[in-house]
């Protein structure tokens, strides 16, 4: 065992907490929070401890394995995979269009880096098609902001750390995160007589235990609950008069349209007592600062669009947006997203079978099984799955089986033998995010934003690469671009060795000019050339070198006051060596508050309160009912102690909750004359799982909930592979989701309950 504490990040959701790990060979021997970490400072959750489950189990992938025709699958070596795969979609591009072709993934809670390079993939492949998780949870909100502030990449998040008032909305931050330090946040609120803590959730979580006053919405309550608490801030005259005139255009649709509201009838479709209704309301909007984190509870249930708007309404009719303790816009290294322009303006390309739009960018997961599965001549012939397994985590899992078996080409790049990987034509290893550079765009945070650029600690296991080498590989064997760049590779290392970039940026350009089809490459051709001539590992890290520049260029006085510092173009080749030499990460911007106007893209400078798309919908809902009544609400896919997406996949990593319980109220497992460690199956329209029985009297009767992350295929003591834990979205249907965005309503399932 080596002594030494090696620093990289836990994997296992968007907050990428810093971790050191003591290795024993390749095995964690010991993890432990990083203080260095400028972000989480040593904090840790649970679920960190486990991440040798990750790193070694017996699922992992060695080498690239091709499917033969009785369904099993045999090694193959790379190049023969590499060239087989690359002949084979060009093909299907240069017969079908490149339209037949689509790209799933490239990254799930932690490993962005690789993803940055599939877009020179998608470009050699001609596809503007790239469907991820985030479309299926999201895109409602990036669309929203938008319309508010301009630009789809836009993006909100919300400063928890310095607001009085903060409120949960369809969330459960004790457990899923989403923010710094989450429980230690929390603790601080709950403890802090000054503080207040509101949360919306139709179940008591933990997060809803430590709340000042829990608002216990019905599950697709939210639109009514939100729309009665703005009205009744609008006709009190509780919103923030001065805000609005000063920041906001197109404002009286909306307040004439909530004036309109019956505050009382809305609290009651919501299933709130009015009172609690108008005294939350109050609380936020009479506050010092105010502050809404939103998510899934929100974002996967009805009204997904509409309740995004309205929750952005709250902290803007208060004005508590730009201000210490309000919502604000942070920075980025590299976006996440983009801008998409509306369906009908120039650019915006359409799905050919079902005719969406794509939003920020991105393709939503739940109409991609219907470009798949049809005789339509634009269908979707073949796919790239990278970092993802929606074969369990895509709405309808029947629906994605009986599609993904229609591809005439699937390619799964992974660490581990996938669900979806099971239905490929190859399937590729990568290395684990701990065998090479890796780094999370999820930097959310204002006024400091920080950046962690990881370095590998491990050797890759044989037989694995990372994922910019193999979409390399991929671009040369399609004739995109040329297997190296000598000139490139030399100048970049005389550079390096001088310690500053002066020659290769000309010289890049330069070879752009000269074969201009390179140019959509540029972010591999980077690899291919300064990659080479970064410290040992740090290869993928070349694509940061232009982040950095960007960044440093837009917001010069924000990289300066994060302690980088240097002059003119120097200050983002500063950035870029800042990031490459600090292992624990580093911050990369600091701003002032009032910078945050700075970010709106919007050409008056202002915020676009209207959406015109949305208030038909807010005024429908005066006379909107309840979904149908099935005899149960099933909310598919809970955050708990021992769930990460589908990351884990060995089950020997939970302590408890080993197979995934059902929680129902104790009323209706009486009725059902169930008990806890009964089994039960539970019924759609569109499949069944079995599960077992919790009671749970934080759930409204009648509402039952089941664990995401579970239902992966695992291989057992004697080798065959079983499915641990109910794989829910058998209950859910691509259909049942949301009219923009095509969210799915995973939080409101109407389900029957059987007992076995
Ligand atoms: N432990 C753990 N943490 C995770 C993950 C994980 O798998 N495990 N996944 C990560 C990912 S990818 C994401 S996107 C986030 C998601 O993080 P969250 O959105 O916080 O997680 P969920 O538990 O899915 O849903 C949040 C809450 O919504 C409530 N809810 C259900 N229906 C409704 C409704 O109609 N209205 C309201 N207001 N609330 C409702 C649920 O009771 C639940 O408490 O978590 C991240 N963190
Ligand atoms: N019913 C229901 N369905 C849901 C949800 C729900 O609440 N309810 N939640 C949804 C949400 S919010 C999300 S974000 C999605 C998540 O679902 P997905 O988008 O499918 O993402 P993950 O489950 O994170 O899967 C990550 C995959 O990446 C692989 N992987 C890990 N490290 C690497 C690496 O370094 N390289 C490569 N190439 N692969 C790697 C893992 O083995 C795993 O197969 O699920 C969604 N599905
Ligand atoms: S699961 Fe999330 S909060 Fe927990 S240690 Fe990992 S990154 Fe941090
Ligand atoms: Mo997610």
């Amino acid at each position: 065992m080596t002594t030494d504490w090696h620093s990289t990040a836990c994997i296992l959701c968007s907050e990428n907490c810093g971790i050191e790990v003591r290795l024993d060979g390749g095995r964690f021997a010991a993890i432990r929070g990083d203080e260095a970490h400028p972000h989480s400072k040593g904090y840790l959750c649970q679920k960190a401890a486990r991440l040798d489950a990750y790193q070694n189990h017996a699922d992992r992938l060695r080498n690239p394995l091709q499917r033969q025709p009785d369904g099993t699958f045999e090694p193959v070596d790379w190049d023969a995979a590499i060239a087989h795969i690359a002949s084979r979609l060009k093909f299907l591009r240069d017969t079908h269009g490149g339209r037949s072709i689509a790209y799933y993934g490239g990254g799930g809670q932690g490993n962005h880096l690789g993803g940055v390079y599939s877009s020179a993939l998608r470009s050699a492949l001609d596809t503007p098609y790239i469907y991820t998780a985030l479309a299926q949870e999201k895109t409602g909100d990036f669309w929203v902001n938008g319309r508010l502030f301009g630009k789809q990449t836009c993006h909100v998040s919300a400063d928890i750390e310095h607001a009085q008032v903060v409120v949960f909305l369809g969330t459960n931050p004790w457990q899923s995160h989403g923010f710094p330090r989450a429980r230690k946040q929390l603790k601080a609120i709950e403890k802090d007589p000054e503080r207040t803590m509101i949360v919306v959730d139709p179940r008591v979580t933990e997060t809803a235990k430590m709340a000042d006053l829990h608002l216990q919405v019905r599950p697709g309550g939210d639109a009514h609950l939100l729309a009665g608490m703005l009205a009744f801030i609008v006709q009190e005259g509780l919103h923030d008069e001065g805000f609005l005139a000063e920041r906001c255009a197109d404002v009286e649709p909306v307040l004439a349209a909530l004036r309109e509201i019956d505050v009382g009838y809305y609290a009651r479709r919501a299933g709130v007592r009015v009172a609690q209704l108008r005294e939350a309301a109050r609380i936020i909007a009479t506050a010092d600062s105010a502050t809404v984190r939103a998510d899934l509870g929100i974002q996967q249930s009805p009204h997904s669009t509409l309740n995004s708007w309205l929750e952005k309404l709250l902290f803007l009719l208060t004005g508590n947006f730009g201000r210490p303790g309000g919502n604000v816009f942070h920075t980025y290294l590299l976006p996440l997203i983009g801008h998409s322009p509306e369906p009908g303006e120039p650019g915006s390309v359409l799905t050919q079978v079902t005719g969406m739009h794509p939003i920020s960018k991105l393709y939503p997961p739940n109409v991609l099984p219907r470009e798949i599965d049809t005789d339509h001549p634009g269908r979707t012939r073949a796919l790239i799955v990278d970092s993802a397994n929606p074969a369990v985590s895509g709405a309808d899992t029947n629906a994605w089986d009986a599609a993904l078996g229609k591809l005439e080409m699937l390619v799964v790049i992974d660490v581990a033998m996938t669900e979806t990987a099971r239905h490929a034509h190859y399937v590729l290893p990568a290395a684990s995010q701990f065998e090479k550079a890796e780094a999370t765009f999820f930097n959310l945070t204002f006024p400091d934003n920080p950046f962690h650029l990881r370095a590998p600690i491990l050797d890759p296991l044989p037989g694995t690469l990372p994922e910019p080498e193999i979409y390399r590989r991929l671009c040369v064997a399609l004739g995109a671009m040329p297997e190296s760049f000598p000139i490139l590779e030399r100048v970049a290392r005389l550079d390096r060795r001088a310690r500053r970039l002066r020659l290769f940026p000309n010289a890049l350009k330069a070879r752009i000019a000269m074969e201009p089809s390179l140019a959509p490459l540029a972010s591999l051709v980077l690899y291919a050339t300064l990659g080479k001539a970064l410290p040992e590992g740090l290869q993928s890290a070349a694509v940061l070198w232009t982040g950095a520049l960007r960044l440093a260029e837009k917001h010069p006085d924000a990289v300066r006051r994060a302690g980088i510092e240097d002059e003119g173009a120097g200050l983002g080749e500063a950035l870029f060596r800042r990031i490459l030499s600090s292992p624990s990460g580093t911050p990369m911007t600091h701003h002032r508050y009032e910078e945050t106007w700075s970010f709106l893209r919007h050409d008056d400078g202002r915020i676009h309160i209207a959406i015109p798309e949305l208030l038909p919908e807010l005024r429908a809902l005066a006379d909107d009912e309840p979904e149908g009544r099935a005899p149960f609400v099933l909310m598919a896919g809970e955050r708990r102690s021992y769930n990460a997406n589908t990351i884990f996949r060995d089950p020997s990593w939970r302590k408890t909750d080993p197979d995934g319980a059902l929680r129902i109220h104790p009323d209706d497992a009486d009725r059902l004359g169930v008990t806890d460690g009964d089994r039960v199956r539970v019924v759609t329209a569109r499949g069944e799982v079995q599960a077992t029985v919790e009671r749970f009297d934080g759930l409204l009767p009648g509402v039952v909930s089941l664990p995401h992350g579970y239902g992966m295929a695992h291989p057992g003591e004697d080798g065959e592979r079983v499915e641990v834990g109910p794989r829910i979205n058998r209950l859910t249907d691509v259909a049942h989701c949301d009219a923009i965005t095509k969210t799915p309503f995973h939080k409101a399932v109407p389900v029957d309950v059987v007992p076995v």
